[in-house]
């Protein structure tokens, strides 16, 4: 799969040198280009952004730079016919999700336009955009991050790249319901014992346990995943007690109480009163 990625910030895009994106440009599964949108600005300070017609807080990126940028690496497949797939991250765009992946990851060629102030000129992406996604329901600075997000999810699904293929069908999100908890050795540590059915080999005991955890960690988490009409028919949810009584110790949602009662875990910050969890929340 080839991917142009453009942006005013390429460094931000330095993570995909690593790791099993990384791994997959190593193999040539992936073909990652670059590209500086200041490349296509053609004033003297390669300026990129206006100011908003109608007014209004910040500015907009130009139509200009991005078309020039996009006419540029379309041409780049015309000989053979080839047109990539343009995608624009924006808060604006349909939600990303694994089947979204799943429908990238069959592309041979993607394009991710990489918006940063108030977003892109809006004459760019009627005309060029394929897609316009969103990673979640908050706001970021830049469609940086969210190329990073999709370009990860859509690599682990390219033929090849995670090494048991089996660890990608059974994916979260992919099968509609959540992963059931996971341990390793030790089989004991410090009073937490790792589920006796996980050790005892009954590979059907332990699919039924990982299926069973997964309803119930769904069910309690994530009950809009189970709305879905493609659940499988049959999947009893009866049992699972949304209260959460029933649910492992690690699957329940830490309330007040809860947080209170691990003083082993607080991490008093100089005179700030606060402990690492509340410092975590606070950056
Ligand atoms: C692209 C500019 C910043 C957004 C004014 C803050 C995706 N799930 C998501 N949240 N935010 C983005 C995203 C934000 C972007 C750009 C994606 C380009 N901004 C703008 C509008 C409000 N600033 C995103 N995917």
């Amino acid at each position: 799969m080839r991917v142009d990625i453009v942006t005013i910030f390429p460094a931000y895009l330095s993570p995909l040198e690593l790791s099993l994106v990384g791994r997959a440009r190593a193999r040539g599964i992936l073909d990652v280009h670059l590209h500086d949108l200041r490349q296509w600005a053609n004033d003297v300070h390669r300026t990129v952004d206006d100011a908003p017609y109608g007014g209004g807080p910040g500015m907009v990126m130009r139509p200009e730079p991005w078309w020039a940028a996009l006419t540029e690496i379309c041409a780049l497949g015309a000989a053979d016919g080839r047109r990539p797939r343009i995608i624009v991250p924006t808060p604006v765009g349909r939600s990303f999700t694994q089947a979204y992946a799943a429908g990238l990851a069959d592309e041979q060629w993607l394009v991710f336009c990489c918006g940063r102030y108030e977003g892109i000129d809006a004459r760019v992406i009627d005309e060029w955009a394929d897609d316009e996604i969103s990673i979640g329901d908050y706001v970021l600075a830049g469609g940086e991050v969210a190329t990073l997000v999709v370009l990860e999810a859509v690599t682990r699904l390219l033929p090849g790249v995670v090494g048991n293929a089996e660890s990608v069908v059974d994916d979260s999100f992919a099968s509609g319901l959540l992963e059931a908890p996971v341990y390793t050795r030790p089989p004991v540590w410090g009073d937490h014992e790792v589920p006796a059915v996980l050790r005892s080999g009954d590979h059907a005991a332990i699919g039924r346990w990982r299926r069973e955890e997964a309803l119930r960690r769904t069910a309690h988490r994530r009950p809009d995943l189970l709305g879905r009409p493609d659940r499988p028919a049959g999947d009893d949810l009866a049992g699972a007690d949304p209260a959460g009584d029933d649910l492992a110790e690690c699957d329940r949602v830490p309330t007040g109480d809860d947080r209170v009662s691990r003083p082993e875990h607080r991490v008093e910050h100089s005179g700030t009163g606060e402990t690492d969890s509340d410092a975590r929340v606070a950056q």
